[in-house]
């Protein structure tokens, strides 16, 4: 096990995960204590264009896995067009190996509400939804015990705190469907169809939830709307890069010694985070890792110096998405776990459209060949070919996130490959697995 040097321990920056570890950090009277809802007295007395432009000069970013500029997207929101404007929380948190929405909305899901409610005042909406995971039960009955207790206070509802200012909220599960993560699915979805992605443009910013203007942000970026509106532009963009602001919450799991969320500054890298989570599992070095989910191209060790900021990392040829490091050492082959994430893909593809509905399906049926130790030389060609026809093709991001880990570990992990292939290394699959893909 490593202690972090102090150097280290500077680039922690909890700011979303700073409340945490404080008894009942979940109940509103924990929450008011620790500064909860000044934000929104302030932001409550502030022009809602005034908020706009806070958060355009703040430079936050989408935390949701593309860093869209959230300032820009609020700013999109048409004004007076006469229809109703929304918000929509994306809290759908699904992507293998993510789990800091979650955490955030079962530890301090009063810092998501009170977001909202900023949020919602900014972009003139007088109605907001929060999308949560079907699964995540438990974090669910949290944040609507948090609703109601905001509503009993006078945050939500009429004439929040005498402004004037309207707002009612809704908490809706899903139903356990990755693709309602794509945030037209989500509004497909919310609006009680079979949740599949619509075509963009027009985007939600204009044409969302009932055709209506809607803003769909992720559970972080929400989140971080009170503490901007508390510390100032200045303050946020003096944590992170030029082009990354802020703090971001980074999740470690695997095969590290203390796995869990690291708050830090954008652009700490992957050696400063093992170093604060206690490096890797004795007896494992690091072989390979994911910067943002398993919809980003794998990285090596040799990336242990990159940045994890949208900019370093898409120069070391993968994407920062979710912040979802997934650590993989010398005891684990990057070919069977490649098997595993797609299995997930195809079984989580809507089937809308063929190159990923079809390239899925064929994918997995190679990789259970070549891991049954029958697979052909020809069989990686067929991997790469059948990718090109997914990636760029696909309808919506899935089919594209699905093709990262078969190209990145083919780029980085051949040899792993080969050695299926030549008999080199044992079979991970019987031939009764096979069948059935
Ligand atoms: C108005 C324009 N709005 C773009 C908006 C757009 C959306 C946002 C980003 O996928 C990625 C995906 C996953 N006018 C606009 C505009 N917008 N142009 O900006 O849009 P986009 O298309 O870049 O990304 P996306 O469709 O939101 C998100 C990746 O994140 N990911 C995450 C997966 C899972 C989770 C989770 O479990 N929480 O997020 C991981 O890598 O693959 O590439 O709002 O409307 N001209
Ligand atoms: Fe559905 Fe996959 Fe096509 Fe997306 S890429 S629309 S998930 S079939």
């Amino acid at each position: 096990m490593t202690t972090p040097r102090p150097e280290t321990l500077a680039k922690l920056t909890p700011v979303l995960t700073k409340r945490w570890l404080s008894p009942d950090a979940w109940r509103i009277g924990t929450y008011e204590q620790l500064d909860g809802y000044a934000a929104l007295r302030k932001a409550l007395k502030a022009h809602p264009d005034d908020l706009i432009q806070l958060i355009k000069d703040s430079g936050l970013r989408g935390r949701g896995g593309a860093g869209f500029p959230t300032g820009l997207k609020w700013g999109f929101i048409p004004q007076g067009d006469g229809k109703p404007h929304y918000l929509v929380v994306n809290a759908d948190e699904g992507e293998p190996g993510t789990c800091k929405d979650l955490p955030l909305m079962t530890h301090d899901p009063h810092a998501l509400v009170e977001g909202v409610i900023i949020a919602s005042y900014a972009i003139r909406a007088s109605r907001a939804y929060i999308y949560i995971r079907g699964e995540a039960v438990h974090a669910a009955r949290r944040l609507r015990n948090a609703v109601q207790e905001a509503y009993d206070k006078g945050y939500l509802g009429r004439n929040i705190l005498r402004s004037g200012y309207d707002l009612e909220l809704v908490v809706h599960s899903g139903a356990g469907a990755y693709i309602c993560g794509e945030e037209t699915a989500l509004l497909d979805s919310l609006e009680g169809f079979r949740g599949q992605p619509r075509l963009r443009p027009p985007f939600p910013a204009t044409h969302g939830l009932y055709a209506s203007p809607t803003v769909v942000n992720n559970v972080g970026t929400i989140a971080s709307v009170p503490p901007i509106v508390l510390g100032g532009a200045d303050w946020w963009k003096s944590m992170g890069t030029e082009k990354s602001s802020g703090p971001m919450i980074y999740s470690l799991s695997g095969r590290v010694a203390n796995p869990g969320q690291y708050e830090c500054s954008m652009g700490v890298t992957l050696r400063e985070l093992l170093e604060l989570a206690g490096g890797m599992r004795p007896g494992h070095n690091l072989r390979f890792w994911t910067p943002g989910g398993s919809s980003t191209p794998l990285l090596a060790a040799e990336h242990l110096d990159v940045p994890l900021d949208f900019e370093g990392v898409a120069a070391a040829g993968s994407i920062l998405g979710t912040t979802a490091t997934q650590i993989f050492s010398d005891q684990d082959c990057p070919v069977y776990a490649t098997y595993r994430w797609l299995e997930f893909y195809h079984h989580e593809s809507c089937g809308k459209c063929t190159p990923c509905r079809e390239g899925n399906y064929w994918m997995v049926r190679v990789y259970r060949r070549i891991l049954a130790g029958q697979g052909t030389h020809e069989d990686l060609e067929t991997l790469l070919d059948t990718c090109d026809n997914i990636l760029g093709r696909s309808f919506c991001g899935l089919g594209d996130g699905a093709t990262s880990s078969v190209t990145s570990s083919l780029q980085y992990f051949k040899q792993d490959y080969l050695d299926y292939i030549e008999g080199r290394t044992a079979p991970k699959l019987s031939d009764k697995q096979l069948v059935g893909a």
